[in-house]
Order: C-alpha cells, then sequence, then structure tokens
C-alpha cells in the first residue's frame, strides 16, 4: 500500500488493541499519543531505497508463480524466495518481537516492520508474481498514465477518499474511524467476528500465508478478470474502479483488525 493505507491500517489497529496492548507498544515505541502506530506505519518503505535497508526490499511482497485469472494462489516453498518475502518477514520480526533477550531497539525495529507487512500481505498485487506484481503493467488512470501496481496501492484509495494527495495522517485517521464503526456496528459487523480465527503466534508461516491466500484470491476475481494481456492501456478509474473500491476497503479493514489481534497476542505473551 501507499502511505494512506498503511497509516489507515495502523489506525485502525489502535482501534482495536487492548489497553495492555497499547501500553506495552507506546513504550517499546517511545510515543505515548494515540499516533503510536500510525507514525512508524511507513518507516519500511522509507527505508527500502536506502543502502542499508535494501536487504529488506523483497520483504515486502509474495510472487505467487499462479496464472491469473485461470488459476490463483500462494505457496510457501514455491513462491518465498532465498533472501525472503513478507510471509517468512512477519515469521521473522515477530519472533524478534517475542524474544526479550533481544535490544530493545531491534524489538523496536521488529514491531515497525510486524506494522507494515501485516498491510502489505492484504494488498492483493503484493502476492503476486505477474510482471513484478503488475509495476510492468502500463494503464489509464483519468488523465494519468500509471502502472497497475500503484493504481491498487493507492490511487483507488485515494479516489474512494475523494481525492487525497494533502494530508495522508488526516485522512487516514478519518478512514480508520469510518471502517472501526463498519466492524463494531455496520456492514462489517457479522464477517469480522471470523477475520482472526486460525490465527496461530506458534505458527506465523500458516497464519500468514492464509492471509496471503485470501488477498492473492482477489488477482483472479477482481485484478485481472481478463488476465494480465487484457487489462493493458484500460482505463481503470471507471467501472474497474467500481468493482475495485470494495475490494480494498475489506482488505484494509481485515488488515487493521488482524494486526490489532496479533499485537494482543505478541503482548500478552511477552507481558
Ligand atoms: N516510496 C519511497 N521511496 C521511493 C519510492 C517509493 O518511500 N523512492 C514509497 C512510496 C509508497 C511506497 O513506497 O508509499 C510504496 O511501497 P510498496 O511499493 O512497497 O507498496
Ligand atoms: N506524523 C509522522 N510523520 C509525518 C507526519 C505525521 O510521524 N510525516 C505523525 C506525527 C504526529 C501525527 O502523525 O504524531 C500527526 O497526525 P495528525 O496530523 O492526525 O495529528
Ligand atoms: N512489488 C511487489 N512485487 C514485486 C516487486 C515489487 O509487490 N515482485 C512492490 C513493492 C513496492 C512496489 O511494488 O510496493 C514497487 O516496487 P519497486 O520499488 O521495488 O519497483
Ligand atoms: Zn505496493
Ligand atoms: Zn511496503
Amino acid at each position: 500500500w501507499g502511505s494512506l493505507g498503511h497509516i489507515t491500517v495502523a489506525y485502525l489497529a489502535s482501534n482495536f488493541v487492548k489497553e495492555e496492548t497499547a501500553t506495552y507498544f507506546q513504550e517499546l515505541l517511545r510515543n505515548d499519543t494515540e499516533h503510536y502506530l500510525a507514525g512508524v506505519a511507513t518507516w519500511a518503505d522509507s527505508i527500502r531505497y536506502t543502502k542499508w535497508g535494501q536487504f529488506t526490499k523483497n520483504f515486502h511482497f509474495i510472487d505467487a508463480k499462479d496464472d491469473p485469472p485461470t488459476y490463483c494462489g500462494v505457496d510457501f516453498d514455491r513462491d518465498c524466495k532465498e533472501d525472503g518475502c513478507v510471509v517468512s518477514s512477519i515469521q521473522n520480526y515477530t519472533t524478534q518481537l517475542l524474544d526479550s533477550k533481544l535490544f530493545p531497539w531491534r524489538r523496536n525495529q521488529a514491531a515497525k516492520f510486524v506494522i507494515h507487512f501485516v498491510g502489505d500481505i492484504h494488498q492483493p498485487l503484493h502476492t503476486e508474481n505477474v510482471a513484478r506484481g503488475g509495476n510492468g503493467i502500463e494503464v489509464k488512470w483519468e488523465r494519468a498514465e500509471l502502472n497497475l501496481h500503484h493504481v491498487w496501492d493507492s490511487s483507488i484509495a485515494e479516489k474512494m477518499l475523494g481525492g487525497i494527495r494533502r494530508k495522508p495522517y488526516e485522512a487516514a485517521h478519518t478512514w480508520a474511524a469510518n471502517l472501526t464503526s463498519e466492524i463494531k456496528t455496520g456492514k462489517y459487523m457479522a464477517e469480522s467476528k471470523f477475520w482472526a480465527a486460525g490465527m496461530d503466534l506458534d505458527d506465523p508461516v500458516a497464519t500468514s500465508l492464509g492471509w496471503a491466500n485470501e488477498s492473492n484470491a482477489y488477482v483472479c476475481s477482481t485484478v485481472l478478470p481478463e488476465g494480465p494481456v487484457a487489462i493493458v492501456g484500460q482505463q481503470l478509474a471507471g467501472e474497474y474502479f467500481e468493482k475495485a473500491a470494495p475490494v480494498i476497503e475489506i482488505q484494509v479493514a481485515r488488515a487493521g483488525y488482524r494486526l490489532a489481534a496479533w499485537l494482543d497476542l505478541i503482548a500478552d505473551r511477552i507481558r
């Protein structure tokens, strides 16, 4: 996701964590405001293009070697690269967070990675190999030419919220408040009860692979419904946008809700 998506996932998670979890992470992240998760949500993107941070560049996605729209599916052994992927990274940094022998700065960094990667795994194109997760697919977006990955990371969400480019923190805060009521009392009230089902802190690979497969299924149904060739050069800000927007919305909602549940499990175990 772009900044708007990541910051929204973080604010949403802060609306659902237990009070003890909030206290624990406010201390670890040295921020006792309501922005303690949101303020670090895009940190992993800010370091991936730096020299010291480039070892993390593949940690944001898993390249499923599937064949959309005919066949979708993520396989850990087949798809996670030697130097890591989003699934192995959630496993690695969750384990570091649970290791009380590590220096606090290591656990602080691990927290920032977990907060970011639980967001990214819910972006369907972060679970897809075709054209490097859609980066190599040129499309039209209103009067601009963009790549498909960028449209799913940022453009659709920004258009949904009325064309935000200015203040991502304010826009994200408002979006998260709306999604919070949809989860608590609105259209996601029934199904959100199942969103954290099957989460196992002792098996972060199985847990996050479940999230990756759910996310990747949208590549076949909604991202590339006619396949990768048919979408090249198409205008996506019309009918395509109408079908994609609800998928972005539910994926951001699930990511925030699950991040809260994951942080609760972590804080429960180490406190
Ligand atoms: N980004 C950045 N520096 C760059 C290019 C992009 O910080 N030189 C950020 C902008 C987007 C994010 O990365 O918000 C996209 O990350 P990803 O492509 O992992 O979703
Ligand atoms: N913030 C940040 N990085 C930015 C902009 C803002 O970490 N580039 C954080 C600092 C504040 C909060 O966001 O804690 C401001 O959010 P708001 O404007 O919603 O009060
Ligand atoms: N990306 C992806 N899958 C890939 C390669 C990249 O999901 N196989 C994502 C990571 C960034 C965006 O696409 O969010 C741009 O990546 P880069 O800056 O590495 O081109
Ligand atoms: Zn992306
Ligand atoms: Zn990322």
